[in-house]
Protein backbone atom coordinates (compact mmCIF):
# COMPACT_ATOMS: atom_id res chain seq x y z
CA UNK A 1 0.00 0.00 0.00
CA UNK A 2 1.28 3.05 -0.65
CA UNK A 3 1.54 5.71 2.29
CA UNK A 4 1.94 9.15 1.51
CA UNK A 5 3.14 10.45 4.18
CA UNK A 6 6.65 11.88 4.84
CA UNK A 7 7.83 9.26 7.40
CA UNK A 8 7.37 7.30 4.45
CA UNK A 9 9.59 9.00 2.28
CA UNK A 10 11.93 9.52 5.02
CA UNK A 11 12.75 5.34 4.16
CA UNK A 12 12.44 5.73 0.43
CA UNK A 13 14.63 8.07 0.31
CA UNK A 14 15.96 9.40 2.96
CA UNK A 15 18.61 11.50 1.21
CA UNK A 16 16.04 13.75 -0.55
CA UNK A 17 13.81 12.93 3.20
CA UNK A 18 16.77 14.83 4.79
CA UNK A 19 17.61 17.67 2.64
CA UNK A 20 13.88 18.70 2.63
CA UNK A 21 14.38 18.53 6.15
CA UNK A 22 17.33 20.80 6.32
CA UNK A 23 15.41 23.11 3.49
CA UNK A 24 12.73 23.33 6.08
CA UNK A 25 14.53 24.33 8.87
CA UNK A 26 16.59 27.20 6.88
CA UNK A 27 13.29 28.10 5.96
CA UNK A 28 12.37 28.39 9.75
CA UNK A 29 15.32 29.89 11.59
CA UNK A 30 16.78 32.34 8.66
CA UNK A 31 14.93 35.78 7.68
CA UNK A 32 13.59 35.80 4.18
CA UNK A 33 13.77 38.95 2.69
CA UNK A 34 13.89 38.24 -1.12
CA UNK A 35 10.54 40.14 -1.75
CA UNK A 36 9.30 37.31 -4.31
CA UNK A 37 9.40 34.51 -1.74
CA UNK A 38 6.77 34.23 1.24
CA UNK A 39 5.65 31.23 3.39
CA UNK A 40 2.06 29.60 2.21
CA UNK A 41 -0.12 28.58 4.90
CA UNK A 42 -0.09 24.61 5.54
CA UNK A 43 -3.61 24.80 4.15
CA UNK A 44 -2.30 25.85 1.12
CA UNK A 45 0.59 23.43 0.93
CA UNK A 46 -1.74 20.31 2.02
CA UNK A 47 -3.37 21.22 -1.05
CA UNK A 48 -0.46 20.87 -3.37
CA UNK A 49 0.68 17.67 -1.35
CA UNK A 50 -1.86 15.81 -2.79
CA UNK A 51 -2.76 12.78 -5.19
CA UNK A 52 -4.70 15.41 -7.82
CA UNK A 53 -1.25 15.44 -8.69
CA UNK A 54 -2.11 12.51 -10.55
CA UNK A 55 -4.44 13.86 -12.70
CA UNK A 56 -4.48 14.54 -16.50
CA UNK A 57 -7.09 17.10 -17.37
CA UNK A 58 -6.16 18.75 -20.79
CA UNK A 59 -8.99 21.53 -21.37
CA UNK A 60 -11.54 23.54 -19.06
CA UNK A 61 -13.91 22.76 -16.72
CA UNK A 62 -16.34 20.87 -18.63
CA UNK A 63 -14.32 20.42 -21.90
CA UNK A 64 -11.65 17.88 -21.03
CA UNK A 65 -9.65 15.68 -23.16
CA UNK A 66 -9.72 12.88 -19.96
CA UNK A 67 -12.09 10.94 -18.33
CA UNK A 68 -11.88 11.51 -14.57
CA UNK A 69 -12.51 14.71 -14.16
CA UNK A 70 -15.67 15.17 -12.13
CA UNK A 71 -14.11 16.81 -9.04
CA UNK A 72 -11.23 18.80 -10.94
CA UNK A 73 -13.50 20.35 -12.83
CA UNK A 74 -15.26 21.51 -9.31
CA UNK A 75 -11.92 22.40 -8.15
CA UNK A 76 -10.80 24.68 -11.02
CA UNK A 77 -14.37 26.49 -11.75
CA UNK A 78 -13.84 27.24 -7.97
CA UNK A 79 -10.55 28.27 -8.40
CA UNK A 80 -11.84 30.66 -11.35
CA UNK A 81 -14.26 32.20 -9.44
CA UNK A 82 -12.55 32.87 -6.65
CA UNK A 83 -9.77 34.67 -8.85
CA UNK A 84 -12.34 37.27 -10.49
CA UNK A 85 -14.08 37.82 -7.13
CA UNK A 86 -11.03 38.59 -5.30
CA UNK A 87 -9.44 40.99 -8.56
CA UNK A 88 -12.72 42.22 -9.75
CA UNK A 89 -11.62 40.17 -12.99
CA UNK A 90 -14.03 39.30 -15.94
CA UNK A 91 -12.13 36.33 -16.95
CA UNK A 92 -10.07 34.10 -15.16
CA UNK A 93 -7.08 31.62 -16.32
CA UNK A 94 -5.51 30.15 -13.10
CA UNK A 95 -3.44 27.09 -15.30
CA UNK A 96 0.04 29.06 -15.83
CA UNK A 97 2.45 26.91 -14.22
CA UNK A 98 4.16 30.08 -13.47
CA UNK A 99 5.10 33.70 -14.05
CA UNK A 100 6.77 33.69 -16.96
CA UNK A 101 3.95 31.30 -18.52
CA UNK A 102 1.26 33.73 -17.97
CA UNK A 103 3.57 36.37 -19.70
CA UNK A 104 4.38 34.09 -22.48
CA UNK A 105 0.26 32.44 -23.10
CA UNK A 106 -0.22 36.42 -23.25
CA UNK A 107 2.09 37.72 -26.13
CA UNK A 108 0.60 34.83 -27.67
CA UNK A 109 -2.98 35.16 -27.27
CA UNK A 110 -2.22 39.27 -28.54
CA UNK A 111 0.65 39.21 -30.89
CA UNK A 112 1.90 37.88 -33.63
CA UNK A 113 5.96 37.36 -34.25
CA UNK A 114 7.68 40.31 -35.13
CA UNK A 115 5.04 43.05 -33.35
CA UNK A 116 6.44 45.52 -31.43
CA UNK A 117 5.85 45.73 -27.62
CA UNK A 118 7.65 48.43 -25.08
CA UNK A 119 8.20 47.31 -21.64
CA UNK A 120 9.81 48.08 -18.57
CA UNK A 121 13.66 48.03 -18.63
CA UNK A 122 15.04 45.11 -16.51
CA UNK A 123 17.44 47.58 -14.94
CA UNK A 124 14.30 49.83 -14.13
CA UNK A 125 12.40 47.47 -12.23
CA UNK A 126 11.18 44.78 -15.13
CA UNK A 127 11.44 41.22 -15.91
CA UNK A 128 13.40 39.02 -17.87
CA UNK A 129 10.12 38.02 -19.68
CA UNK A 130 9.46 41.61 -20.54
CA UNK A 131 12.21 41.39 -23.45
CA UNK A 132 15.45 40.92 -22.46
CA UNK A 133 17.66 39.72 -24.38
CA UNK A 134 18.37 36.49 -23.09
CA UNK A 135 15.01 35.73 -22.99
CA UNK A 136 12.40 34.04 -25.18
CA UNK A 137 10.44 37.03 -25.55
CA UNK A 138 12.92 38.65 -28.06
CA UNK A 139 13.41 36.02 -30.35
CA UNK A 140 9.57 36.10 -31.69
CA UNK A 141 8.56 39.85 -30.88
CA UNK A 142 10.79 43.09 -30.96
CA UNK A 143 11.05 44.73 -27.81
CA UNK A 144 11.46 48.09 -26.75
CA UNK A 145 12.18 49.56 -23.81
CA UNK A 146 11.31 52.69 -21.05
CA UNK A 147 12.97 53.31 -18.02
CA UNK A 148 12.99 55.94 -14.84
CA UNK A 149 13.96 59.36 -14.55
CA UNK A 150 17.45 59.37 -13.99
CA UNK A 151 16.72 62.21 -11.11
CA UNK A 152 13.85 60.75 -8.97
CA UNK A 153 13.94 57.09 -10.13
CA UNK A 154 10.51 57.03 -11.00
CA UNK A 155 9.08 55.77 -14.25
CA UNK A 156 9.63 58.87 -16.78
CA UNK A 157 5.77 58.99 -18.87
CA UNK A 158 7.20 61.67 -20.47
CA UNK A 159 9.90 58.85 -22.18
CA UNK A 160 7.20 56.57 -21.98
CA UNK A 161 5.13 58.31 -24.23
CA UNK A 162 7.92 59.78 -26.52
CA UNK A 163 9.10 55.58 -27.34
CA UNK A 164 5.26 54.83 -27.93
CA UNK A 165 4.49 57.68 -30.33
CA UNK A 166 7.98 56.93 -32.34
CA UNK A 167 7.58 52.98 -31.99
CA UNK A 168 3.56 52.38 -32.21
CA UNK A 169 3.78 48.96 -30.04
CA UNK A 170 1.29 47.00 -30.02
CA UNK A 171 1.53 45.84 -26.46
CA UNK A 172 2.82 48.26 -23.16
CA UNK A 173 4.14 46.40 -20.23
CA UNK A 174 3.96 47.71 -16.47
CA UNK A 175 5.45 46.02 -13.40
CA UNK A 176 7.17 46.46 -10.33
CA UNK A 177 9.58 43.48 -10.01
CA UNK A 178 12.37 45.59 -8.99
CA UNK A 179 10.19 48.90 -8.96
CA UNK A 180 8.96 50.21 -5.54
CA UNK A 181 6.75 52.77 -6.33
CA UNK A 182 3.07 53.01 -7.32
CA UNK A 183 1.96 51.78 -11.24
CA UNK A 184 -0.24 54.59 -12.69
CA UNK A 185 -1.86 52.16 -14.51
CA UNK A 186 -4.99 55.10 -15.83
CA UNK A 187 -1.59 57.15 -17.31
CA UNK A 188 -0.57 53.85 -19.01
CA UNK A 189 -3.74 53.63 -20.24
CA UNK A 190 -4.16 57.17 -21.83
CA UNK A 191 -0.97 57.16 -23.87
CA UNK A 192 -1.35 53.40 -25.07
CA UNK A 193 -5.10 54.69 -26.55
CA UNK A 194 -2.87 57.89 -28.52
CA UNK A 195 -1.71 54.76 -30.67
CA UNK A 196 -4.26 51.76 -30.23
CA UNK A 197 -2.33 49.50 -28.24
CA UNK A 198 -2.82 47.05 -26.16
CA UNK A 199 -1.80 47.56 -21.57
CA UNK A 200 -0.95 44.17 -19.70
CA UNK A 201 0.24 44.48 -15.96
CA UNK A 202 2.36 42.17 -14.22
CA UNK A 203 1.47 42.86 -11.09
CA UNK A 204 3.35 39.47 -9.93
CA UNK A 205 5.05 41.40 -7.13
CA UNK A 206 2.07 43.28 -6.28
CA UNK A 207 -1.25 41.03 -6.14
CA UNK A 208 -1.80 41.01 -2.33
CA UNK A 209 -1.58 44.57 -1.82
CA UNK A 210 -3.95 45.54 -5.35
CA UNK A 211 -6.04 42.78 -4.16
CA UNK A 212 -6.32 44.97 -0.23
CA UNK A 213 -7.09 47.92 -2.09
CA UNK A 214 -3.32 49.23 -0.97
CA UNK A 215 -1.90 49.76 -4.39
CA UNK A 216 -4.34 51.29 -7.28
CA UNK A 217 -6.48 48.76 -9.57
CA UNK A 218 -4.91 46.92 -12.76
CA UNK A 219 -8.74 47.43 -13.81
CA UNK A 220 -10.64 49.08 -16.14
CA UNK A 221 -7.35 50.24 -17.53
CA UNK A 222 -5.42 47.09 -18.16
CA UNK A 223 -6.86 44.42 -21.31
CA UNK A 224 -4.71 41.71 -19.29
CA UNK A 225 -2.92 41.17 -15.76
CA UNK A 226 -0.49 38.27 -14.99
CA UNK A 227 0.48 37.35 -11.27
CA UNK A 228 2.36 34.77 -10.13
CA UNK A 229 0.33 33.33 -6.85
CA UNK A 230 3.33 33.24 -3.93
CA UNK A 231 4.71 36.55 -3.82
CA UNK A 232 2.60 38.81 -1.59
CA UNK A 233 -0.63 36.73 -2.54
CA UNK A 234 1.28 34.15 -0.20
CA UNK A 235 -0.01 30.95 -2.43
CA UNK A 236 1.40 28.30 -3.92
CA UNK A 237 3.95 28.39 -6.69
CA UNK A 238 2.15 29.14 -10.00
CA UNK A 239 1.04 31.87 -12.62
CA UNK A 240 -2.40 33.15 -13.18
CA UNK A 241 -4.15 35.55 -16.02
CA UNK A 242 -6.69 37.91 -15.43
CA UNK A 243 -8.45 39.55 -18.24
CA UNK A 244 -11.37 41.84 -20.18
CA UNK A 245 -13.70 39.51 -21.61
CA UNK A 246 -14.09 42.02 -25.17
CA UNK A 247 -10.96 42.40 -27.14
CA UNK A 248 -10.40 46.35 -27.78
CA UNK A 249 -8.57 46.09 -30.87
CA UNK A 250 -10.46 42.85 -32.36
CA UNK A 251 -13.90 43.59 -31.77
CA UNK A 252 -15.14 41.37 -34.47
CA UNK A 253 -12.62 38.97 -34.37
CA UNK A 254 -13.71 34.67 -34.03
CA UNK A 255 -12.62 34.79 -30.88
CA UNK A 256 -12.79 37.29 -27.90
CA UNK A 257 -9.85 38.07 -25.75
CA UNK A 258 -10.90 35.60 -23.00
CA UNK A 259 -11.10 32.59 -25.69
CA UNK A 260 -7.75 34.19 -27.09
CA UNK A 261 -6.21 33.53 -23.32
CA UNK A 262 -7.61 30.53 -22.62
CA UNK A 263 -6.38 28.82 -26.65
CA UNK A 264 -3.07 30.69 -26.13
CA UNK A 265 -2.35 28.71 -22.17
CA UNK A 266 -4.00 25.39 -23.86
CA UNK A 267 -2.99 24.04 -26.34
CA UNK A 268 -0.86 27.16 -26.70
CA UNK A 269 2.10 26.56 -24.45
CA UNK A 270 1.02 24.29 -22.22
CA UNK A 271 -0.13 20.14 -21.66
CA UNK A 272 -2.37 18.92 -18.58
CA UNK A 273 -2.83 21.60 -16.05
CA UNK A 274 -1.25 20.93 -12.32
CA UNK A 275 -4.58 20.35 -10.54
CA UNK A 276 -2.53 20.27 -7.00
CA UNK A 277 -1.73 23.74 -7.65
CA UNK A 278 -5.13 24.62 -9.04
CA UNK A 279 -6.24 23.48 -5.60
CA UNK A 280 -4.18 25.22 -3.81
CA UNK A 281 -4.40 28.31 -5.88
CA UNK A 282 -8.29 27.87 -4.69
CA UNK A 283 -7.13 27.93 -1.16
CA UNK A 284 -5.46 30.84 -1.15
CA UNK A 285 -7.83 32.95 -3.29
CA UNK A 286 -10.48 32.21 0.01
CA UNK A 287 -7.34 33.07 2.29
CA UNK A 288 -7.19 36.47 0.30
CA UNK A 289 -10.66 36.91 0.96
CA UNK A 290 -10.85 37.46 4.86
CA UNK A 291 -9.77 40.28 6.70
CA UNK A 292 -6.80 38.99 8.24
CA UNK A 293 -5.23 39.64 5.01
CA UNK A 294 -6.20 42.64 4.75
CA UNK A 295 -4.17 43.85 7.18
CA UNK A 296 -1.40 41.23 6.62
CA UNK A 297 -0.69 43.40 3.23
CA UNK A 298 -0.79 46.55 5.36
CA UNK A 299 1.28 45.73 7.71
CA UNK A 300 3.89 44.83 4.66
CA UNK A 301 3.75 48.11 3.25
CA UNK A 302 4.62 49.55 6.55
CA UNK A 303 7.02 47.31 7.36
CA UNK A 304 8.54 48.20 4.30
CA UNK A 305 8.47 52.08 4.58
CA UNK A 306 10.35 51.78 7.97
CA UNK A 307 13.45 49.51 6.96
CA UNK A 308 14.04 52.24 3.95
CA UNK A 309 13.32 54.94 6.40
CA UNK A 310 16.11 52.88 8.47
CA UNK A 311 18.63 52.81 5.46
CA UNK A 312 18.29 56.47 4.72
CA UNK A 313 18.81 57.36 8.73
CA UNK A 314 22.07 55.40 8.13
CA UNK A 315 23.35 56.79 4.97
CA UNK A 316 22.53 54.50 2.36
CA UNK A 317 20.56 55.49 -0.85
CA UNK A 318 17.48 53.76 -1.53
CA UNK A 319 16.49 53.41 -5.04
CA UNK A 320 13.41 56.50 -5.70
CA UNK A 321 14.09 58.01 -1.99
CA UNK A 322 12.11 55.18 -0.60
CA UNK A 323 8.81 52.96 -0.81
CA UNK A 324 5.43 52.54 -1.56
CA UNK A 325 5.34 48.66 -1.62
CA UNK A 326 6.40 45.65 -0.26
CA UNK A 327 10.55 46.34 -1.37
CA UNK A 328 13.12 48.39 -2.04
CA UNK A 329 16.77 48.24 -3.93
CA UNK A 330 19.56 49.82 -2.08
CA UNK A 331 22.61 51.44 -3.72
CA UNK A 332 25.56 49.39 -2.01
CA UNK A 333 28.33 51.03 -4.36
CA UNK A 334 29.46 53.04 -1.72
CA UNK A 335 30.70 49.87 0.45
CA UNK A 336 32.98 48.86 -2.07
CA UNK A 337 32.16 45.22 -1.72
CA UNK A 338 30.28 43.06 -4.93
CA UNK A 339 26.81 42.64 -3.88
CA UNK A 340 27.46 38.98 -4.54
CA UNK A 341 29.21 38.98 -1.54
CA UNK A 342 26.96 40.81 0.85
CA UNK A 343 24.87 38.17 -0.45
CA UNK A 344 26.75 35.73 0.43
CA UNK A 345 27.96 37.21 4.00
CA UNK A 346 24.46 37.96 4.96
CA UNK A 347 23.33 34.23 3.34
CA UNK A 348 26.08 33.18 6.15
CA UNK A 349 24.41 34.84 9.02
CA UNK A 350 20.83 33.57 7.71
CA UNK A 351 19.92 36.55 6.26
CA UNK A 352 18.10 36.07 2.72
CA UNK A 353 18.43 38.92 0.36
CA UNK A 354 19.06 39.10 -3.39
CA UNK A 355 21.12 41.34 -5.40
CA UNK A 356 19.60 43.37 -7.97
CA UNK A 357 20.03 45.81 -10.72
CA UNK A 358 19.75 49.55 -10.16
CA UNK A 359 18.19 52.26 -12.41
CA UNK A 360 21.58 52.59 -15.07
CA UNK A 361 23.96 50.33 -13.17
CA UNK A 362 27.55 50.09 -14.75
CA UNK A 363 28.16 46.38 -12.81
CA UNK A 364 27.89 43.81 -14.85
CA UNK A 365 24.35 41.72 -14.24
CA UNK A 366 26.25 38.91 -11.62
CA UNK A 367 27.38 41.06 -9.50
CA UNK A 368 25.28 44.13 -9.77
CA UNK A 369 25.58 47.50 -7.24
CA UNK A 370 22.16 46.98 -5.68
CA UNK A 371 20.74 44.71 -2.98
CA UNK A 372 16.77 43.88 -3.31
CA UNK A 373 14.99 44.03 -0.11
CA UNK A 374 11.55 42.66 0.85
CA UNK A 375 9.39 42.52 4.07
CA UNK A 376 6.49 39.78 3.13
CA UNK A 377 7.93 37.04 4.28
CA UNK A 378 9.25 38.47 8.10
CA UNK A 379 5.80 39.91 7.99
CA UNK A 380 3.84 36.65 7.65
CA UNK A 381 6.13 35.41 10.82
CA UNK A 382 4.26 38.28 12.77
CA UNK A 383 6.92 41.03 12.23
CA UNK A 384 6.17 44.64 13.04
CA UNK A 385 7.83 48.18 12.77
CA UNK A 386 9.79 47.69 15.77
CA UNK A 387 11.69 44.12 14.26
CA UNK A 388 11.81 45.09 10.60
CA UNK A 389 13.91 48.45 11.73
CA UNK A 390 16.08 45.58 13.87
CA UNK A 391 16.55 43.60 10.54
CA UNK A 392 18.14 46.92 8.52
CA UNK A 393 20.64 47.83 11.46
CA UNK A 394 21.43 43.36 11.66
CA UNK A 395 22.08 43.78 7.47
CA UNK A 396 23.92 47.29 7.99
CA UNK A 397 26.20 45.04 11.14
CA UNK A 398 27.38 42.74 8.27
CA UNK A 399 28.10 44.92 5.53
CA UNK A 400 30.04 47.29 7.67
CA UNK A 401 31.91 44.40 9.56
CA UNK A 402 32.15 42.10 6.14
CA UNK A 403 35.26 40.30 7.35
CA UNK A 404 34.72 40.80 11.15
CA UNK A 405 33.96 36.99 11.88
CA UNK A 406 33.06 37.76 15.96
CA UNK A 407 30.27 40.61 14.66
CA UNK A 408 29.16 37.92 12.06
CA UNK A 409 28.71 35.50 14.97
CA UNK A 410 26.62 38.05 17.02
CA UNK A 411 24.34 38.85 14.24
CA UNK A 412 23.52 35.34 13.34
CA UNK A 413 22.58 34.94 17.27
CA UNK A 414 20.66 37.57 16.79
CA UNK A 415 18.66 36.42 13.49
CA UNK A 416 18.21 32.91 15.69
CA UNK A 417 16.31 35.20 18.67
CA UNK A 418 14.49 36.64 16.47
CA UNK A 419 13.58 33.60 14.72
CA UNK A 420 12.39 31.70 17.81
CA UNK A 421 10.49 34.93 19.30
CA UNK A 422 8.06 34.83 15.41
CA UNK A 423 8.59 31.21 14.71
CA UNK A 424 6.99 29.55 11.80
CA UNK A 425 5.47 26.52 10.44
CA UNK A 426 5.43 25.14 14.28
CA UNK A 427 2.85 23.03 14.30
CA UNK A 428 2.75 21.93 10.43
CA UNK A 429 3.59 18.00 10.44
CA UNK A 430 6.32 17.20 7.84
N1 LIG B 1 12.18 35.70 -9.82
C1 LIG B 1 11.12 36.61 -9.48
C2 LIG B 1 11.57 37.65 -8.54
O1 LIG B 1 12.39 37.35 -7.71
O2 LIG B 1 11.10 38.77 -8.60
C3 LIG B 1 10.50 37.19 -10.67
O3 LIG B 1 10.12 36.17 -11.49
Amino acid sequence: MLELTIMQLSRTDPKIYALIKKEIARQRNGLVLIPSENYASPAVLKAMGTPLSNKYSEGYPQKRYYSGNKFIDQIEEIAIERAKKIFRAEHANVQPHSGSQANAACYLALLRPGDRVLGIDLKAGGHLTHGSPVNFSTKFYKFWHYGVSPKTERIDFEEVRRKVRKFKPKLIITSTTSYSRKLNFRKFRRIADEVGAYLMADIAHIAGLVIAGLHPHPFPWCDVVTTTTHKTLRGPRGGLILSKIEDRLDKKGKLNLAEKIDRAVFPGIQGGPQDHVIASKAVCFLEAMKPAFKKYQAQIIRNSRVMAEEFKKRGIRVISGGTDNHLMVIDISPFGIGSKIIQDELDKVGIFVNRNAIPFDKGPPYNPSGIRLGSPAITTRGFREKEARKVVRLILEVIENIDNQKVKKEVAEEVKKLTKKFPIYEDFQW
